[in-house]
């Protein structure tokens, strides 16, 4: 199996981390990690992916592509030895992780952009920011804290997996509104550093969305919650 996983700016790039994450802690070494950023809208990565997103797994010969973070996560545990530690394959908790890690695309993420675009230089509306973050608070955070973690260290687990994977990395953008970090509460952090130390392979991509996200000091830096 020979794939090329499309991120963009691999270093930095929030959704593509878990992925990232799993061909390094899989150690699936016969996948290039290739920088998608300023392909995303060419005609011959629109003809791959019309929905020009990024990660994007690229799969040999004319077997074509899988895109959305999630889905390709899936899919490398799966296919890939030791990939059940990821992703375990009994029935009630796969169901929960998947459920996760939908919540994470269509509920979580939603207040994501109107708080940390602005680190990639969309300019977003203090009120948006505010309003994202106070759902973050009031909805998102007591799912992942009362339900989610609320036995166990990780999702529903004793061990991360990839629904982990698919929430730590994008908590990291909320950093670059420091007043906003300051005021996430201290198991979301907690648990935000746990996942991401439980993958060592990926500390230099980790560190580096880090010290973006902390050297933020444009417009909205200071904003308060
Ligand atoms: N829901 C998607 C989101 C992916 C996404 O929005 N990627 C952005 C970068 S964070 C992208 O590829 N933008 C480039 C473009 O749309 O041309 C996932 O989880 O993979």
């Amino acid at each position: 199996m020979y794939h090329t996983l499309l991120s963009l700016k691999p270093r930095t790039a929030a959704n593509s981390h878990g992925c990232i994450a799993i061909v390094k802690h899989l150690k699936l070494d016969d996948i290039e990690i290739v920088n998608a950023y300023g392909k995303t809208r060419t005609p011959e990565y629109l003809a791959m992916n019309p929905c020009h997103t990024a990660p994007c797994l690229e799969l040999d010969g004319d077997a074509g592509a899988i895109w959305e973070s999630c889905a390709i996560m899936r899919y490398l545990c799966v296919n890939n030895e030791g990939g059940d530690d990821l992703y375990p394959s009994d029935p009630a908790l796969r169901g929960k992780i998947d459920m996760v890690m939908d919540w994470r695309q269509t509920g979580m993420y939603q207040s994501i952009p109107a708080i940390a675009y602005i680190v990639f230089g969309f300019p977003q509306k203090d009120e948006e920011a505010k309003e994202s973050f106070k759902k973050l608070i009031d909805e998102h955070f007591p799912v992942l804290c009362d339900v989610y973690l609320k036995d166990t260290p990780f999702c529903f687990s004793e061990k991360p997996t990839i629904a982990d994977l698919a929430i730590a990395p994008v908590l990291t953008f909320i950093k670059c509104r420091k007043n906003f970090w300051a005021a996430v509460p201290d198991k979301v952090k907690e648990y935000h550093t746990r996942v991401l130390e439980a993958f060592p392979g990926t500390q230099e991509n980790f560190a580096m969305l880090e010290g973006m996200c902390t050297g933020y000091d444009g417009e909205g830096a200071d904003l308060e919650p």
